[in-house]
């Protein structure tokens, strides 16, 4: 089988940063040029394509599981700085190209050992209950991160209305992979759906978000609309984006950066300072967007979550679990 390394294709995970001033340079440019002429108004309604309607706003609630003491990182650059490689494997590839995913009509298909398959739509699970903006630390494998506003609820109530049987172990999570809506690029090497997944009690675990919405509105495309995971803990692989299926099963399951390179993403992937990724140091952390003098930081265990969640781990080697 080919395997690339991740590191033969993104070369933006390489110099991510000078692509990111770059990038931020131009579009600053760009908008002073175009402003200058039109108004930013004007610009807005020339760069949105046709078919791409206006965020839906939510309502939110604030949660008590937010992380206080964090600056959030700006809209812009949550929304220009992301992976996902369903629509290429550049930073700024996902804002460019995933005007074309339809995130309506959506449902979620709930498979494996449950009490009985269902199938649930995106609509009814906005409503299944209150929008909770929960303000998590989210940290890339790639030794970045940012502080993200992020609207939804926990994991664990969509999971009871699943009603797994005893024997699930994980669940699975699978996204959407439609040629027709992405472009689905060979370049990244990845096996088409981009899949992860969760032990059980981790899925169950308050904090494990499931994600409709940032800064109160819908997810932008880009984001993983319409429904992602997220867990603040682990590496920003974990949380699948753009969620078609969920199954629950008795082993754990196959996930696609451990199948693509299984010595350098494990299952488990919880941030953790002292286990580094064989080919850069997890010590540190680079904070999108933040001024200079605060751009590194350390990283912290599990991702500042530890109080919350290490007793997940008790007793299991964390080098050997990385
Ligand atoms: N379906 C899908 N989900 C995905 C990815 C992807 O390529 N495809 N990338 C992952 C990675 S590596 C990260 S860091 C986060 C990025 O989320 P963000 O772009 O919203 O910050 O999404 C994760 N979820
Ligand atoms: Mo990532």
């Amino acid at each position: 089988m080919l395997i690339l390394k991740k590191s033969d294709i993104p070369s933006s995970e390489i110099t991510p940063k000078r692509d990111y001033m770059n990038r931020r340079s131009f579009m600053a440019a760009a908008a002073a040029g175009v402003a200058a002429v039109a108004g930013e108004c004007a610009l807005r309604g020339v760069l949105q394509p046709p078919h791409v309607k206006a965020a839906e706003k939510l309502n939110t609630i604030k949660s008590p599981l937010s992380t206080t003491g964090v600056t959030p990182t700006s809209f812009e650059d949550i929304t220009h700085y992301n992976n996902f490689y369903e629509f290429g494997p550049d930073k700024g590839d996902p804002a460019k190209n995933s005007g074309s995913l339809h995130t309506r009509p959506w449902s979620i298909k709930v498979e494996g050992l449950v009490a009985k398959p269902q199938t649930f739509d995106i609509d009814t699970l906005l409503k299944l209950r209150p929008m909770e903006e929960r303000i998590y630390r989210f940290r890339c494998v790639e030794a970045w991160s940012m502080v993200i506003p992020w609207a939804g609820y926990s994991l664990s109530e969509f999971i009871k209305q699943c009603q797994p049987l005893s024997t699930a172990k994980y669940v699975q999570f699978i996204s959407l992979a439609d040629s027709k809506q992405e472009p689905l690029p060979w370049s990244a090497g990845i096996q088409w759906p981009y899949q992860e997944g969760l032990r059980m009690d981790e899925a169950m675990h308050p904090l494990t978000l499931l994600t409709f919405g940032l800064y109160g509105q819908e997810l932008p495309n880009q984001d993983g609309a319409p429904v992602r995971i997220i867990v603040p803990w682990k590496y920003g692989f974990k949380s699948a984006k753009s969620i078609v299926k969920i199954k629950f099963v008795k082993d754990q399951p196959s996930t696609t950066w451990n199948e693509m390179a299984a010595n350098e993403y494990g299952f488990y992937s919880n941030v953790n300072p002292n286990v580094d990724h064989p080919r850069w140091s997890q010590k540190r952390e680079r904070v999108i967007g933040a001024p200079i003098f605060r751009q590194l930081q350390p990283t912290l265990m599990f991702n500042g979550y530890g109080d919350q969640v290490a007793s997940l781990y008790n007793g299991m080697d964390l080098r050997k679990n990385y």
